[in-house]
């Protein structure tokens, strides 16, 4: 059964808003949307409260962000030793730190594949991010990417104070040695699709990794969206991971059909590519030959601050439809 686990947090984002992302993609009928699948919802609940303030203090906020992938990993493990299957609606998605550090508990680190759906890497650390945007950073954080020596200067050229630069890397150590469990995400097990904005300190760190893969909107451009699929689907099967976990920021797809994010970047998943995506996914999942199932989700980066009216909200509720088996055309005879 689909646990739901809200987790409106997002100070590690780009602008604050989607916090506000659980409450908008509920707020269309999400439960009632799955509910009409035959998918069975049992519990929808937050893992955190919401923050009515949104404190600027660098440190405040990495503090705040600590607590909260805490909070996200600790309900990410109980709805799977309840034999649920947890949907994380954030919120920023540095978010995924805590849930799928939650997955990596329940399910170890040898059995688990991570498919990071984005436009972005988000593979920098505090060492090597423009903005110190933790949201940027989590998959640097659930591979243990080292973020260097603690700063004792601040670099020419930087927008960051030394002090906010000490409390970035002071979390990232706590994030490694607290929250992300020992082996972390196997580097082999990490895949990307839907990139087309990657900074030059995240492919040196991608050049750090051994054996991960990626596709950009240049391959899906090549092989279309289904031959993509397909090699997707060949890597599981190389990876000898029994369980998938699937991070969907809401960024992988094109902002004319999802305006409302944080960090937009033309050129993305067009409406079908995106559901096409969602659709051969959830047959593959569900496809007794295949050796992997899904351990869980993430739904990020919802931003209703900046939506065009809930448009963003809506492709991703329809989103989450297709992958648990919504045909948007129906089935014809
Ligand atoms: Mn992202």
């Amino acid at each position: 059964m689909v646990e739901i686990i809200g987790a409106p947090f997002d100070l590690c984002g780009a602008a604050v808003g989607s916090r506000l992302g659980p409450a908008a993609v509920r707020m269309l009928g999400l439960v009632s949307a799955l509910h009409e699948l035959d998918v069975e919802v049992c519990a929808d609940s937050d893992a955190l409260d919401m923050l009515h303030e949104s404190p600027t203090d660098y440190s405040t906020k990495v503090r705040h962000a600590v607590e909260a992938y805490r909070a996200v990993s600790d309900a990410v493990v109980a709805s799977l030793e309840r034999g649920n299957l947890p949907l994380v609606l954030g919120g920023d998605h540095s978010l995924s730190i805590g849930s799928i550090s939650g997955a990596l508990r329940h399910y170890g680190t040898e059995n688990l594949a991570v498919l990071w759906i984005d436009a972005h890497m988000d593979l920098n650390t505090m060492a090597t991010s423009p903005s110190g945007n933790v949201h940027g950073m989590p998959v640097a954080a659930l591979t243990r990417l080292s973020s260097g020596d603690r700063p004792t200067s601040r670099p020419t050229g930087s927008s960051w104070s030394l002090a906010a630069r000490q409390s970035g890397w002071d979390a990232w150590q706590t994030i490694l040695d607290e929250v992300v469990p020992e082996g972390g995400v196997r580097h082999d097990r990490t895949g990307w699709v839907g990139l087309r904005d990657v900074d030059s300190g995240e492919v040196g760190n991608y050049q750090k990794l051994q054996s991960t893969t990626a596709w950009t909107m240049h391959q899906i451009d090549d092989r279309g969206i289904a031959g993509v699929i397909d090699e997707i689907d060949a890597w599981l099967v190389r990876t000898g991971a029994t369980r998938l976990w699937i991070s969907f920021d809401v960024d992988s797809l094109d902002p004319l059909h999802a305006p409302g994010t944080g960090t937009a970047v033309y050129g993305g998943l067009t409406y079908r590519e995106g559901h096409f995506l969602a659709e051969r996914l959830h047959s593959l999942l569900n496809d007794p030959s295949r050796p992997y199932k899904l351990a869980g989700l993430d739904v990020v980066e919802v931003n209703p601050m900046t939506d065009e009216a809930g448009e963003t909200a809506k492709i991703a509720k329809e989103w989450v439809c297709s992958l648990f088996g919504k045909r948007i055309m129906g089935a014809l005879p």
